[in-house]
């Protein structure tokens, strides 16, 4: 398997990290390709627990070389902090690549996604307030810094003086703001240059080397389909591309070298910040699951809302992203429970609708058809193979397969690295 993309399937916090980790042993590489330290992996081993949140989770696992690509928005001095984090953790940070081509995100960038919410009021998107955004948005616009502007102070100066020009406007005039001085930005960035220098490369060419000389690569997507700015529930959405086909814009390695898509789902649903999401429970079922799970955001601590799994989503991630191999996340979190629902369609304005709809009003209204599956009450934690699962966990499994739109070939039974069924 020389490239394998890893993605979210449904609204974040699948467990990407922990699947990203249970392959990282056998790949060479493993690469970041969109958003930035927006995104929260945990990842569990023994009694240790790290949360990634700008680094790739494949920084774990040893022998891995780590890559931030041209996708991705680079917070730098997160960067730096999260690197001394796990250095002094003992964990080897020195392969890091960084792509010359990435977008860095800057104070400003941080200053205006937290105005923009402040001001949006009701109509919020409830955004990691990471400068993500923004910083986005001005790549799109041509006005962005790029890593590789940081080695060139004349370059980095003119760039820096075009980019805040209509934003001190808007800070000064609409957000009533003190307006952000060229010179303090410029200062900040070039300080991190002489350490940034060793990591910088063409990303795209060492990739495509690394495949032509048969080494394995893992794309990791940060956020999930739903959250993707083009294919996710607009505008409450993140602003890059978290499907598959963001691994290949965002690395520089084409889609036809892509061997399987593996997307990672929960057994149930969760979603932080604002938008549709139909199955969400507010009784104690929710409460019950986000207890159980402990659904906490792992870059801001935010309670994740939380719902039943629902399949149209699923189905729609398979065919968005090609996913080849499901990762079935937390299973042992609904252990306990009598009955289990899952969505096996929605119920719009009186229609029974099995997709989900393309207008974003109607998927706001849209109600959950739910089928119930009877649950089981065993611990399932030390299952390491489908047939230690109780007949009704078994079930459950096969019944979300034939819903989902691909085969389920991991079964994550709790936190752990060693707590997962393999199943192909
Ligand atoms: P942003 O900051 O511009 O990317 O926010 C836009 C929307 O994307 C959602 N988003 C996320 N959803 C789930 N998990 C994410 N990462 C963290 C985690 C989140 C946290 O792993 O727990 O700690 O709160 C993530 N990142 C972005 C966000 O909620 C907005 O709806
Ligand atoms: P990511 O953003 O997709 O990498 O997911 P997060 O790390 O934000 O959230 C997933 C959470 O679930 C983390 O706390 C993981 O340690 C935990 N986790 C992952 N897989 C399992 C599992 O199979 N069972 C349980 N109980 N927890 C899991
Ligand atoms: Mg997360």
């Amino acid at each position: 398997m020389p490239a394998v993309v890893l993605i979210g399937a449904q609204w974040g916090d699948e467990g990407k990290g922990k699947a990203t980790d249970l392959l990282g042993s056998r790949v060479d590489y493993v690469v970041k390709f969109n958003g930035g330290n927006n995104a929260g992996h945990t990842v569990v081993i023994g009694s240790q627990k790290y949360a990634l949140h700008l680094l790739p989770s494949g920084i774990l696992s040893e022998g891995v070389t780590p890559v931030i690509a041209n996708g991705v928005v680079v917070d730098i001095e997160v960067l730096f902090h999260e690197l001394e984090a796990l250095g002094s953790r003992g964990v080897d940070i020195s392969k890091l690549l960084v792509s010359a081509n990435a977008h860095v995100i800057t104070q400003y960038h941080r200053t205006i996604d937290k105005v923009t919410e402040r001001f949006l009021g009701k109509r919020q998107i409830g955004t990691t307030g990471r400068g993500i955004g923004p910083a986005y948005a001005d790549k799109i616009n041509r006005v962005g810094i790029r890593i590789q502007d940081i080695f060139d102070e004349n370059i980095l100066r003119q760039k820096v003086e075009g980019a805040l020009d209509l934003k001190n406007h808007l800070l000064v005039k609409i957000y009533n703001r003190r307006a952000i001085g060229v010179d303090e930005v410029v200062e900040d960035l070039l300080s991190y240059a002489e350490r940034l220098r060793p990591m910088v490369a063409d990303t795209g060419l060492v990739l495509n080397q690394a495949l032509d000389a048969g080494k394995t690569v893992l794309f990791e997507g940060g956020q999930a389909t739903m959250l993707d700015v083009d294919h996710g529930t607009y505008p409450f959405v993140t602003s890059s591309n978290a499907t598959s086909g963001g691994a290949a814009t965002g690395s520089g390695v084409a889609p036809n070298r892509f061997d399987r898509v593996i997307g990672v789902v929960k057994a149930y649903t969760t979603r932080v910040g604002a938008g549709p999401f139909p199955t969400e429970l507010f009784d104690e079922s929710g409460e019950f699951l986000r207890s159980h799970g402990f659904e906490f955001g792992t870059t801001t601590g935010r309670p994740r809302r939380c719902g039943w799994y629902d399949a149209p989503v699923a189905r729609y991630s398979a065919r968005i992203n090609g996913v080849t191999d499901f990762v079935l996340t937390k299973l042992d979190v609904l252990t306990g429970l009598e009955y289990i629902p899952v969505c096996v369609a929605y119920e719009v304005d009186g229609q029974r609708v099995e997709e989900v709809p393309v207008s974003q009003s109607d998927f706001h209204h849209a109600k959950p058809i739910y089928e119930q599956f009877p649950g089981w009450s065993e611990d399932i934690t030390g299952a390491r193979s489908f047939e230690d699962l109780p007949v009704n966990a078994q079930n459950y499994v096969l019944a979300l397969e034939k819903m989902s739109g691909s085969r389920i070939s991991a079964i994550g039974v709790g936190p752990g690295r060693e707590a997962i069924v393999v199943r192909h």
